[in-house]
């Protein structure tokens, strides 16, 4: 069901004459800015639209942990390291919220995880990069999660009733791990030689990924013009991304730390910074399965499933279990 629902995910965007009449009045509701719940009638093309970003969504949440739980261990303070935790944590529950909300749209969490490893589902680019040193880490939480809320903080407005509502604690959170990310980056710039080094090459590489979270150009996105009809997307990625090197490159330079962008300037004329794209080859390398660390986060993921198969078989023996138990508790007093 939920794969047929998929394959009906065109792009395009009907005329309103094209509309049959519950489309019409579908699309009235997301004009006069009304929120859609689970139980009203929606066309099966927004369904999968938002199982399609939800789940991706949400999939980038828990992969996201990996690159981050790879440093608890080695974190420079107990301090840190409690923050850390702290944060990763997090990011499962925004991952939970997310699967919680896609399961409103009739799809099961179980059925998600299946797709993101059989690889017939997403999750961002980004974590596709590996966390070399301890300034990565200050960078994730500055750049990343700076670039997850300036594209989620609109979401908190998107027409779908309970992914709107998810966004607003994840949004709350996100603000938080941004805050952390620039304290650590902060003090990596104003530490000595090496650690300013270090936060340096964070910057270097992380950036361009960084600028990649928004997705491809608006003339290649294939899904923009239909969700922002349906105001899934109440932004388009160029405009995000714009915003977000108007809000980073000040940073950079209270940091003293140089952007690895040559062409990045303030252009008067249109109030924001020029800058170079990413290299978009990558970009559609790295989804397609190419990037550094593709295999290994998939694989970590995988992994973590089938190792925990006995814990969700004893669940569901137990739950089996108080289920009979209950029956026949049932039975008992009825024939009394
Ligand atoms: N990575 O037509 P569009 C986080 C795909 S959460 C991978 O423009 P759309 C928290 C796209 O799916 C970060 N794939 O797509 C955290 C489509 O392929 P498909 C995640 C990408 O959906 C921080 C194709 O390219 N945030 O970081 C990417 O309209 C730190 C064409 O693209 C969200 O998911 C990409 N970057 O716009 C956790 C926010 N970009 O599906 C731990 C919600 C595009 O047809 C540590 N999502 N693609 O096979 C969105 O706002 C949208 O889905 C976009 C993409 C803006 C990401």
């Amino acid at each position: 069901m939920y794969a047929q629902v998929l394959d009906q995910n065109d792009s395009g965007v009907k005329s309103r004459e094209d509309m049959s009449e519950q489309e019409q009045i579908f699309q009235a509701r997301i004009d006069a800015g009304e929120k859609i719940e689970p139980k009203d009638w929606m066309p099966d093309a927004y369904r999968a639209m938002l199982i399609r970003q939800i789940g991706q969504h949400a999939h980038s949440e828990i992969v996201g942990q990996l690159p981050e739980g790879n440093w608890i261990t080695r974190a420079p303070t107990l301090e840190r390291k409690a923050i850390l935790l702290a944060k990763v944590q997090d990011e499962a529950g925004h991952g939970l919220y997310l699967y919680a909300a896609a399961e409103t749209l009739g799809v099961s969490r179980d059925q998600l995880t299946e797709m993101l490893h059989q690889g017939r589902m997403k999750y961002s680019s980004i974590f596709n990069y590996p966390t070399l040193t301890w300034a990565d880490i200050g960078a994730v939480g500055w750049l990343v999660d700076g670039a997850a809320i300036m594209n989620q903080v609109p979401l908190q407005r998107t027409s779908y009733g309970p992914y709107a509502r998810a966004m607003v604690r994840i949004c709350k959170e996100e603000s938080f791990h941004q805050r952390q990310g620039f304290a650590i980056m902060m003090k990596m710039a104003n530490g000595n030689d090496a650690q300013r080094r270090m936060a340096q090459d964070a910057l270097d590489r992380m950036w361009f990924p960084s600028l990649m979270m928004f997705g491809p150009p608006d003339k290649d996105s294939t899904h923009s013009t239909r969700s922002m009809a349906w105001r899934i997307k109440i932004n388009g990625n160029d405009e995000l991304r714009q915003k977000f090197v108007d809000q980073t490159a000040p940073q950079i330079e209270f940091l003293s730390l140089t952007c690895p962008d040559n062409n990045l300037k303030w252009n008067e004329e249109k109030q924001g910074y020029d800058y170079t794209d990413p290299d978009w080859k990558e970009f559609f390398a790295v989804l397609k399965g190419n990037g550094p660390c593709n295999k290994e986060r998939l694989g970590a993921r995988v992994k973590a499933w089938e190792d925990g198969a006995w814990v969700r078989d004893g669940l569901m023996a137990h739950a089996r279990k108080n289920a009979a138990r209950t029956v026949a508790k049932g039975e008992n007093e009825n024939v009394q």
